[in-house]
């Protein structure tokens, strides 16, 4: 509705919209963007890439940042996110010098629903779902919890054998194929890919490796300071507190996390973002406050890839 003054952006927007959104920003910036097919959800819905570039690729060997929004159904502020950031590359690449120089030095590989089954299942049944919604003959309860999937400690202390839990790790590590399909292609890409960030919601907080172990990474230090910095800049400019620190001290143990796959991998820079709120609407954030949860994201997400840039 135009005389909302309202964007595209400032919206929620149905699985069948994003597709469209997709394809219809692919074609509009053909030099710019490049749609790239992973694999398919358990319902057999297509999992869209964006590889956003630069124009001008006099840089050989560029290294690469890592997106994914929407690993959780519910999250819905992550899938805006993830548009979002996408618009904010194409808008602003020639006036933001920060973009600028992250875009080139960095492709962006960003992924704006990882699991299309579940968010489609928000929108048409139950708003408040978490996992996949894949089936087992074993049980009626649907639905692994997709950030409990992965090959991190997986299913120790913090998830569940029980296919009927909301923390269900699935069968074995990357049982299913929203999973698998991410696990696969960072396994083809880890060359390239410095940076690895998993947008969730809700409650403000800038984490990184372990979540399923209470030991330190390896490069702690660096990620801290990396978090602090991002943290820091969203109390500046937004007035907003973001909590920060490993997973397992600052939030909960969870195994099988993307992030913690991810950095085990080798992708020494790893993140999970919580967005707003701190409760008060929880998974429920009224879409009139999806500018400033996103820029807030966005600019976490700058200054740690500008880290990793000048690294
Ligand atoms: N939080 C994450 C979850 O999957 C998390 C926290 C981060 C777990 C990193 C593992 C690794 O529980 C939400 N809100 O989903
Ligand atoms: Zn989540």
């Amino acid at each position: 509705d135009p005389r909302s003054g309202m964007s595209y952006y400032d919206k929620y927007h149905s699985l069948e919209d994003i597709y469209h959104w997709l394809n219809k920003t692919a074609m509009e910036n053909p030099d710019r963007i490049k749609v790239i097919l992973i694999g398919s959800s358990f319902e057999k819905r297509p999992l869209y890439v964006v590889k956003l570039s630069a124009i001008s690729t006099t840089n050989t060997n560029k290294k690469a940042i890592w997106l994914d929004c929407g690993i959780h159904a519910r999250e819905w502020i992550a899938p805006a996110f993830c548009l979002w950031f996408v618009q904010y590359s194409l808008s602003f690449y020639e006036s933001n010098r920060d973009m600028a120089t992250i875009l080139d030095n960095m492709d962006v590989y960003v992924l704006p629903v990882m699991n299309p089954d579940g968010y489609k299942y928000t929108w048409t049944t139950d708003r408040m779902w978490r996992k996949n919604r894949s089936t087992r003959e074993d049980s009626r309860c649907a639905g692994v919890d997709l950030n409990r999937n992965f090959d991190a400690n997986w299913c120790t202390e913090g998830a569940s054998h029980n296919p009927c839990s909301e923390i269900f790790c699935g069968e074995f590590p990357e049982s299913e194929p929203e999973a698998s399909a991410v696990a696969s292609f960072l396994r083809r890409h880890k060359e390239a890919v410095a940076l690895y960030v998993s947008i969730h919601s809700y409650s403000q907080m800038l984490l990184f490796p372990y979540s399923c172990t209470r030991d330190l990474a390896e490069n702690h230090a660096e990620l801290l300071s990396m978090a602090k910095e991002a943290a820091q800049k969203i109390k500046r400019y937004y007035r907003n507190n973001y909590k920060y620190g490993a997973g397992a001290e600052t939030i909960y143990l969870a195994p099988g996390g993307s992030d913690d796959w991810a950095y085990k991998l080798g992708i020494k820079y790893s993140f999970t973002f919580e967005l707003q709120d701190r409760g008060r609407y929880g998974f429920l954030l009224p879409p009139s406050e999806i500018p400033r949860a996103c820029n807030e994201a966005l600019i976490a997400l700058k200054t740690i890839a500008l880290r990793v840039v000048e690294r």
